[in-house]
C-alpha cells in the first residue's frame, strides 16, 4: 500500500536538479501521513522556483522521518532531519534552518494547515527587497483563523497580547508559525535565540534588531490535514517561559525559576501529605514526615520532567532511572539546605534567613545536579 503511494511520486532528475535558492523548514512531530501532502503541495505551488523542503523531526513514533527519507529517494528536493531524544518546535525550526545553504528561509507546519500557495509571494516581496522577515497573518485584513472554536480563538488573542511584553514591532500575528525570511535575518537574531517553546517568530523578532524590516501578508489558517494536534496544555506553559526567557533570561535562567517554581509547589505537596497522614490518620510524625519528602519528590520529578525538561522528558526505563536519580540527589540537597541553615543559625542568624539560605543551596545543587545527571546524561 505504502510503496503503491510512493510509486505515484514523480521522479526528479537528480543530475539537472538546481541548487535551492528557498528553503522550506517543516517542524514535525506524527505526521507520517501528511508529508507526501506537504511535498506535492509545495511542488505545485513553487513550480518554476528553485526550492528544497527540510523536515525537521522529532524522532516521531509513527515514522515520518523514515516516510519523508522514502519521498527524498525520488525527490532530491527533500531532506530529513532526525533528532534523537529532543522535542520542540522552536529549536527544530532553527536547526533546519542553519542546516540550508540557501538565501532564503521558510517555517511552514507540516500539516497543510498554513497556505502554500502564499510562498511564491513572500519569496518575491524576499527578492525584491521589500523586507527582511515576511509574515503570513491570520489576523490581518484578509486573514483568518478558519475553523476555531471560540476558546481557542480567546486563547490566541490574549497570547498575541502577552507577546507585546516582548517585542516592540507592530505584528498583528507575532504568534505565526507560517513565515519566510533572508538569511541574514536569522543569522542576526540566531544566537540571541531562547529556543524554547512553540513560537519560532516571537523568538525570532524579539532577538532581531530594530532595523529587521517585518511586513505581513494574510492568509486563511486551514483545518489539519490528516493526524492530531499537539497543541496541548504545556504548550502555554511553554509559552511562558519564552516570555520569562526574554524578559529576564539574561539575569536568572528560566529553567531554574521553573525549577525553584516547582520546589514550591513540592512543598505544599508536602504539607498535604503529612497533614493527612499525622493529623487526620494519627500515624506517627516520622513516619508522616518520610512518607511526605518521598512523595512530594516523586511529584517534583514529574512536574520537572513535564514542564522544567519537557524537552528532554525521560520515559520508559529511562523515566525509572531517572526518578531514582533525582531522589538520591535531592536527598543529598536537603542534607545540605539542614546543614547550612544550621550552621549559620548556631552563628547567630535569624532562623528565617538560615532556613531561606539552606532553602537556596539545596535548591541551586539540586538544580545543577539533575539537569546534569537526571535529564542530561541519562540519554
Ligand atoms: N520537530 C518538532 N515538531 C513539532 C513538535 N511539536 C509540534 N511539531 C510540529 O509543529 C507543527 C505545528 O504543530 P501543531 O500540533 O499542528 O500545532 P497547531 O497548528 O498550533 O495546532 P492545531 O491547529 O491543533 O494543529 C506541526 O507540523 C507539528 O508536527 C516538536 O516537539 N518537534
Ligand atoms: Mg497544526
Amino acid at each position: 500500500m505504502e510503496s503503491r503511494v510512493l510509486n505515484s511520486y514523480p521522479r526528479v532528475d537528480r543530475a539537472t536538479s538546481a541548487t535551492a535558492e528557498l528553503s522550506v523548514i517543516v517542524p514535525t512531530f506524527n505526521e507520517r501521513d501528511n508529508v507526501m501532502e506537504v511535498v506535492n503541495r509545495l511542488d505545485r505551488s513553487l513550480q518554476g522556483n528553485a526550492w528544497e523542503v527540510i523536515f525537521v523531526d522529532d524522532d516521531s513514533p509513527d515514522g515520518t522521518a523514515m516516510r519523508v527519507r522514502e519521498v527524498a529517494q525520488r525527490d532530491p528536493r527533500v531532506r530529513c532531519i532526525q533528532r534523537i531524544g529532543r522535542r520542540g518546535l522552536s529549536s527544530a525550526c532553527v536547526e533546519g534552518m542553519l542546516s540550508s545553504s540557501s538565501p532564503y528561509l521558510a517555517v511552514m507546519d507540516g500539516d497543510c494547515q498554513h497556505d502554500e500557495a502564499l510562498l511564491p509571494h513572500m519569496f518575491e516581496l524576499l527578492r525584491a527587497d521589500e523586507a527582511d522577515v515576511i509574515v503570513g497573518s491570520r489576523y490581518t485584513n484578509g486573514g483568518g483563523i478558519g475553523q476555531w472554536d471560540a476558546s481557542r480563538a480567546r486563547m490566541s488573542r490574549f497570547a498575541t497580547r502577552l507577546s507585546r511584553a516582548v517585542i516592540k514591532s507592530d505584528l498583528s500575528d507575532p504568534m505565526s508559525g507560517f513565515f519566510a525570511l533572508r538569511r541574514e535575518a536569522m543569522e542576526v537574531a540566531v544566537r540571541g535565540l531562547s529556543g524554547v517553546g512553540f513560537k519560532i517568530l516571537l523568538d525570532l523578532v524579539a532577538s532581531s534588531p530594530s532595523t529587521v524590516r517585518v511586513k505581513e501578508v494574510p492568509y486563511e489558517f486551514r483545518s489539519r490535514h490528516a493526524g492530531e494536534s499537539k497543541l496541548d496544555s504545556q504548550a502555554m506553559w511553554g509559552y511562558l517561559m519564552l516570555l520569562a526567557d526574554k524578559l529576564f533570561g539574561d539575569i536568572i535562567p528560566v529553567r531554574f525559576v521553573a525549577f525553584a517554581l516547582v520546589g514550591g509547589v513540592g512543598v505544599l505537596v508536602h504539607f498535604a501529605v503529612l497533614t493527612t497522614l499525622f493529623r487526620a490518620m494519627s500515624l506517627p510524625f516520622t513516619i508522616s514526615q518520610a512518607v511526605a519528602a518521598v512523595v512530594a519528590m516523586a511529584s517534583n520529578f514529574v512536574l520537572n520532567n513535564t514542564l522544567t525538561f519537557r524537552d528532554m522528558r525521560l520515559k520508559g526505563w529511562r523515566w525509572v532511572k531517572g526518578l531514582v536519580s533525582f531522589v538520591l540527589t535531592c536527598s543529598i540537597g536537603a542534607f545540605a539546605n539542614v546543614g547550612v541553615a544550621t550552621y549559620l543559625f548556631k552563628q547567630h542568624m535569624l532562623w528565617g534567613l538560615s532556613a531561606l539560605a539552606g532553602i537556596v543551596v539545596g535548591a541551586v545543587w539540586n538544580y545543577a545536579m539533575t539537569a546534569t545527571y537526571t535529564w542530561s546524561k541519562n540519554r
